[in-house]
């Protein structure tokens, strides 16, 4: 898919001039690593679940070993993908931008793995079991080895309370970590520009920080094959994958105007 080479060269027009570029990313940039996005219809065992009633505490409560199963099965899809060039293109942007903050909704560590260095994941990270019940303060994570074994039918359980472990990240319904939040937020107010790329727009409090940076002044570029809720706000609207329009992106900081 060839992007628009002139809005492509708009984008980098504003990134020329950045000092602080913030960069918001969703689910689309792991699309293809082959890890699907929660809008992609899960497929096989899970086709029949919507991640929005598995990611919540209730879901948790009332089956908690359905919803450990299927971290299980989302944990096991990342092990056996990598970041792609969209990941990459990110941290080839850190040595042409003086400072470059990714703030993601993902779980999936695919920009720490990538080599991005300041990360603030909103969401958590699947790679982490915490106890359920926080029992050494929160968030008591547990190492794969240290957990009671799973009884069958249940999750593996916490060593010192028992409690049954949890993937340390945000459920529908539950808080974000408040100096993530915190940081995202003074981030988004003094970027000069944000680089929005594949997120649909829709989970708050994520979804309003491009707001917060548009009201503080930055430039915003968004990166979608499709149009999101992002898009009607932004400078400058990229369409298309973003493993292949980002790359293009940073080819184009790369040459003098
Ligand atoms: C909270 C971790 C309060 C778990 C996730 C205000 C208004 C309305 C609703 C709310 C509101 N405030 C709170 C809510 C409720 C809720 C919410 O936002 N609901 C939505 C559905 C309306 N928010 C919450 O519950 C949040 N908590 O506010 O708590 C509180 C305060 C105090 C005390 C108690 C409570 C918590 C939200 C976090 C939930 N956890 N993830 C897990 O992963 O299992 S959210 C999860 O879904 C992801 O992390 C991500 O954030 C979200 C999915 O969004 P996207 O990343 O955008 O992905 P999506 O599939 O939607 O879109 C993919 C996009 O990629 C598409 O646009 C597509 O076109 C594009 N794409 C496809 N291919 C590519 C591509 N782009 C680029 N390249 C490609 N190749």
């Amino acid at each position: 898919m060839t992007v628009d080479r002139a809005l492509i060269e708009q984008a980098a027009q504003l990134l020329r001039g950045c000092a602080r570029l913030a960069v918001l990313t969703g689910a689309g940039i792991s699309k293809e690593s082959g890890v699907p996005t929660f809008r992609d219809a899960m497929d096989g065992l899970w086709a029949r679940y919507d991640p929005q009633e598995l990611a919540t505490p209730q879901a948790f409560a009332r089956n908690p070993k359905l919803v450990y199963d299927w971290y299980t099965y989302r944990r096991e899809l990342v092990a056996g993908a990598a970041p792609n060039p969209g990941h990459y293109a990110l941290v080839d942007l850190e040595p042409l931008i003086p400072e470059v903050t990714i703030i993601t909704q993902n779980v999936d560590g695919f920009h720490r793995a990538a080599g991005s260095r300041t990360v603030i994941e909103l969401h958590g990270s699947l790679g982490e079991d915490r106890c359920s019940a926080n029992c050494r303060g929160a968030p008591t994570l547990v190492k794969p080895g240290a957990a009671l074994p799973a009884a069958p039918g249940e999750p593996p359980r916490c060593p010192y309370c028992r409690s049954f472990l949890r993937p340390n990240v945000v459920w529908f319904n539950e808080a974000l970590p408040v100096e993530a939040l915190e940081r995202a937020m003074q981030v988004s107010r003094s970027c000069d520009v944000m680089l929005v790329v594949g997120t649909s727009g829709v989970v708050q409090p994520a979804a309003s920080l491009p707001y917060w940076a548009v009201r503080s002044g930055a430039k915003l570029i968004d990166v979608n094959p499709g149009m999101d809720e992002i898009g009607p706000a932004a400078d400058v609207f990229l369409q298309g994958p973003s493993g292949e329009v980002l790359p293009q992106l940073v080819d184009a900081l790369r040459t003098p105007a």
